[in-house]
C-alpha cells in the first residue's frame, strides 16, 4: 500500500486552518496527467449521462455514485496528497459516502446574467433538521477541480470562512445578494479543496465560455450510510486492495459498523503500523 501517503500528513497549520476557517485548499493534489486521463473519463460520462438524463447542452448534469463509473477514479479514494488530511482530521474508521461529478456548461444566453447566490447550505439531508445543535462535523468533502475557475463567473464555489461554527444561518443583508462575507475559490485545475459538511457554501453561476467540472468525494464516519450507495459492487471491490474496500463500505460483519473488528478497519492497522499504537484512539 502507498508508502508516499507518509509524506503528505497534515501539518499543523493545515489542521489549523482546516478547523478555524472549516476549509482546506490542497494545490497540484493531482497531476497535470492526472486531470487529463480523468477529464477523459469525465466528458465520456457526461455524453453517456446527458443522453440517459435527456439533458441539453446547457443543463447542468448531476452524477451520482462516480466512484463506480470508471476504475480510473478509485485513484481518488486514497490519493496520497489528500487521503493523510482524513485520517488527521476525522480519524480511522472513515469511508466513501458519497461521488458526485457535476459538469456545468454556460448558461444559456437567454439567462440573466445579473443573478446572486445560488443554493446557500449546508451539507447533511435530513440531519441537518434532526440532530440536537451545535452540530457535530460528521463528515466532509473533498472538492476535485478538473476545470479552471479563475476569472469571473465560471462556476467557482462559494464558500464563508469560519461558518462552520456557526449554529445558525450566516447574515445576509442583500436578500438578493450572496451571504455576507462569502469569498470564491477560483483555483486551477487539479487543486482539491476539503469542507467541512457544516460550511455553509454555494455553487457559483457560470456565464463564462468553459465549462466547469468537479468530481465532490465525501468522507464519513462508517456509523452513517452512504447516501448514493448501499454496497459497491462485488467486482469492483475485487480490484481494491483492503484499504480501498473499506473506504467504498466493505465490512466483515454488520456489527463491524458499530464496532469495528481489525478485519473491518485495515487502516487502523495500518496507521498504528506506520505512525504508532498512539495515533490510534
Ligand atoms: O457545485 C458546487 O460548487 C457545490 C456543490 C454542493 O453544494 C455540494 O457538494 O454540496
Amino acid at each position: 500500500m502507498d508508502k508516499d501517503w507518509l509524506k503528505y500528513c497534515a501539518t499543523d497549520e493545515q489542521l489549523q486552518t482546516f478547523n478555524d476557517e472549516g476549509y482546506l485548499i490542497v494545490n497540484d493534489a493531482l497531476s497535470p496527467e492526472m486531470v487529463d486521463k480523468m477529464t477523459i473519463a469525465i466528458d465520456r460520462i457526461d455524453a453517456e449521462e446527458r443522453k440517459r438524463q435527456g439533458l441539453g447542452p446547457n443543463d447542468l448534469m448531476k452524477k451520482f455514485r462516480t466512484i463506480a463509473a470508471d476504475d480510473l477514479f478509485l485513484e481518488l479514494l486514497d490519493n496520497p496528497k489528500v487521503f493523510p488530511l482524513l485520517w488527521d482530521i476525522l480519524g480511522w474508521n472513515i469511508q466513501l459516502y458519497i461521488s458526485h461529478l457535476i459538469v456545468y456548461p454556460s448558461e444559456a444566453p437567454e439567462v440573466s446574467r445579473t443573478r446572486k447566490g445560488a443554493g446557500w447550505h449546508q451539507d447533511g439531508g435530513r440531519p441537518v433538521q434532526e440532530m440536537e445543535r451545535p452540530h457535530p462535523r460528521l463528515s466532509l468533502k473533498v472538492s476535485y477541480w478538473f476545470s479552471d475557475v479563475r476569472g469571473p463567473d465560471r462556476g467557482a464555489m462559494r464558500i464563508v470562512p469560519g461558518s462552520h461554527k456557526l449554529d445558525e444561518r450566516p447574515p445576509q443583508s442583500d436578500p438578493d445578494g450572496d451571504l455576507d462575507d462569502a469569498i470564491e475559490l477560483q483555483i486551477k485545475p487539479g487543486t482539491a479543496v476539503l469542507f467541512d459538511r457544516r460550511l455553509w457554501h454555494s455553487r457559483g453561476w457560470n456565464y463564462s465560455d468553459v465549462t466547469r467540472k468537479v468530481l465532490f468525494i465525501g468522507y464519513s464516519y462508517r456509523w452513517l450510510r452512504g447516501l448514493d450507495y448501499n454496497v459497491m459492487p462485488p467486482e469492483l471491490l475485487a480490484k481494491c486492495d483492503p484499504i480501498r474496500r473499506q473506504l467504498l463500505g466493505d465490512g466483515v460483519d454488520i456489527k463491524g459498523w458499530w464496532q469495528p473488528t481489525d478485519e473491518d478497519v485495515p487502516l487502523k492497522q495500518w496507521l498504528m503500523e506506520h505512525r504508532g499504537e498512539g495515533y490510534v484512539r
